[in-house]
């Protein structure tokens, strides 16, 4: 007997074995211990539904897609960047006010300065809007405190995010983010730092599911980034990284040769950066936030990734420097109108493909038997006005591991 059986839904389901959404029209879910028990068409459903589950509820005629996922945020930071981007407005680039002291170092100033109980409660914040677009998994990376004691204050912050709020919180180590102004010039030092001192401690205290760097001209060298993912290898820990955002440095195959969950950002990849990925299975994640707000020209090689058979995760970057986008369902829209993909792989880019960023797809990221009961329920007439529509909201219920966590609005 099921707990719950939900009927009158339309559903995205997302399987990886169909091109669309996986539409199925007046579909069914049966749930049973925070699982997806059952799922299909109404019509096929093995018995009477009285007969099938302790509850019956109606959906009243919504899509319902799986919960939706944001696999690259980094959410947990001290103050803002609005300075900065007035500065931007003004003609100054974001690689010239990098360099000038400003930029990440600027934040990871704020973030040292700033409590717990300030660097919690901004976060907790901002999330809510995440929980309101139907988001029930969501990436948090550390890498604005850039020494041992305030990256590891960070990913405690972001841990219990999730045990606060309803939400599963996956997180990520970054402190090879940018090199923190007591080393400066020192930047191999810095490296040492990270892999010796900050790894460990990181991997002893269980704090980070995984370890990102950034590998660009303006942070740390392939060479720099291949160090800090051969101490995560030594310590267990699987790897992702910035790659290719505002150069072309060969982070596509850097992070393919690591066998990456995931490389992002990727505007400056090339052919083989690409072929790459698809040998290793990594997700190419694509950020269009920040190449809307840095007004990147140099578009992601789309048409290459399709034609290698790429998996696709598209995520809000949300920072304060680069994206301070906060709406998952903006940048569905931003990913499909800047960057070209049709609503129904910018869909899979915040269901399927991005629990495979996060190696979670064993257990999130589709309407299947077997998966976690995350589910978002939209007010909707197609999936594709996800990608269609700017701005607006019509989630109307979230529920996760079976438990209804946002009621109808
Ligand atoms: N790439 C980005 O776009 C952000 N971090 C990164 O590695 C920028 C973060 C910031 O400007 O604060
Ligand atoms: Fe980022």
């Amino acid at each position: 007997m099921w707990d719950v059986l939900w009927l009158d839904a339309q559903l995205a389901t997302l399987r990886a074995d169909r091109d669309d959404c996986g539409e199925v029209r007046d579909g069914a879910i049966g749930i049973k211990d925070g699982r997806i028990a059952w799922v299909g068409p109404r019509s096929q459903l093995p018995g009477e539904p009285r007969t099938l589950a302790k509850e019956i509820h109606e959906a009243g005629g919504a899509w319902i897609t799986p919960g939706l996922i944001d696999c690259h945020t980094h959410l947990v930071y001290g103050g803002n960047r609005a300075r900065e981007f007035e500065l931007r407005l003004l003609g100054a680039s974001y690689e010239e006010i990098a360099r000038a002291g400003g930029g990440i170092v600027s934040t990871v100033r704020a973030t040292r300065e700033a409590s717990d109980h300030e660097l919690t409660a901004g976060a907790a914040r901002r999330l809510a809007q995440w929980l309101d677009e139907g988001v029930t998994v969501i990436e948090v990376k550390s890498g604005y405190g850039l020494d041992a004691a305030t990256e590891i204050r960070l990913l405690r912050i972001a841990r219990l995010l999730g045990s606060s709020a309803p939400v599963t919180v996956r997180t990520t180590f970054l402190g090879a983010h940018a090199l923190p102004p007591e080393f400066a010039g020192r930047a191999d030092a810095y490296v040492d730092c990270v892999c010796d001192e900050m790894l460990p401690a990181v991997a002893q205290d269980r704090l980070a599911d995984a370890v990102d760097a950034f590998c660009e001209k303006i942070a740390f060298s392939p060479e720099q980034t291949a160090r800090v993912f051969e101490a995560a290898r030594r310590l267990g820990l699987r790897v992702k990284l910035h790659a290719d955002q505002l150069s072309d440095c060969g982070g596509a195959q850097l992070a393919a040769g690591f066998g990456a969950l995931s490389a992002d950002h990727l505007e400056y990849s090339n052919e083989e950066g690409v072929a790459a990925l698809a040998a290793a299975g990594t997700v190419a994640v694509l950020l269009p936030g920040a190449f809307y707000f840095l007004r990147e020209k140099k578009l992601p090689p789309v048409e290459a990734l399709r034609r290698h058979r790429v998996p696709i995760a598209v995520a809000t970057d949300h920072n304060p420097g680069s994206s301070p986008l906060t709406s998952i369902l903006l940048t569905l829209n931003l990913s499909c109108t800047l960057f070209r993909l049709t609503p129904a792989e910018a869909l899979a880019g915040v269901t399927r493909n991005a629990a495979r960023a996060l190696g979670m797809h064993d257990t999130h990221g589709t309407l299947e038997a077997g998966k976690q009961a995350d589910l978002a329920f939209w007010r909707i007439e197609s999936p594709a006005e996800l990608g269609y529509a700017i701005g607006g909201n019509p989630c109307e219920r979230v529920v996760r591991a079976g438990e209804l966590v946002r009621a109808m609005r």
